[in-house]
């Protein structure tokens, strides 16, 4: 599940920057993204109504995108938001194995979908596994802030 990615798989970058918010800010463009060491995770996508499917995804783990902005020690969730505005708030625990994926059973995500990228983790709810992600923030929570409350997971048009 942990393994390296094999670097001479052909990757197309994604067109989009993705955006860093944590002690600093960065927008990393697509090709940016893909001097990171990518991994595969294997993950089933389940969603509430019924649909399961699982793939192996190649991406960055979202930690690692973190290494020159700069994480708080007291960061506790980290907030997904896609272009159209869909929103998730994850624990770190739950982001730990997460990765910002751009291939999809080995091929760029963008040949085959309407998005080129994806927020995937393998112990979260399908519907929190971010299609087109536009930006990252990592969030201090104070314990009495639902985390639901900075969710915005309806079904966007
Ligand atoms: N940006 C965005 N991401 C999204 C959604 C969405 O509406 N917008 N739907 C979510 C839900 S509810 C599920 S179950 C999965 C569905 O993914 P699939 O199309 O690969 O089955 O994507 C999730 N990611
Ligand atoms: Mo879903």
């Amino acid at each position: 599940m942990h393994a390296q990615h094999d670097r001479s798989r052909p990757a197309t970058a994604p067109s989009e920057p993705i955006l860093l918010r944590g002690d600093g800010r960065a927008s990393l463009s697509g090709a940016e993204l893909l001097d990171f060491p990518a991994e595969d995770r294997t993950v089933t996508v389940a969603c509430a109504s019924g649909t399961r499917h699982t793939a192996t995804w190649t991406g960055i783990p979202v930690f690692d995108l973190f290494a020159d902005v700069g994480l708080d020690d007291e960061t506790t969730h980290l907030v997904v938001e896609s272009a159209d505005g869909y929103r998730v708030c994850i624990d770190v625990y739950d982001a730990l194995d997460a990765v910002l994926a751009y291939a999809r059973d080995g091929t760029p995500i963008g040949e085959e979908h309407g998005y080129e990228t994806r927020f995937i983790a393998p112990d979260i709810d399908g519907s929190r596994t971010v299609k087109g992600v536009r930006a990252v923030e990592a969030r201090a929570l104070d314990p009495s802030t639902d985390p639901e409350s900075l969710e915005d997971i309806s079904k966007k048009p």
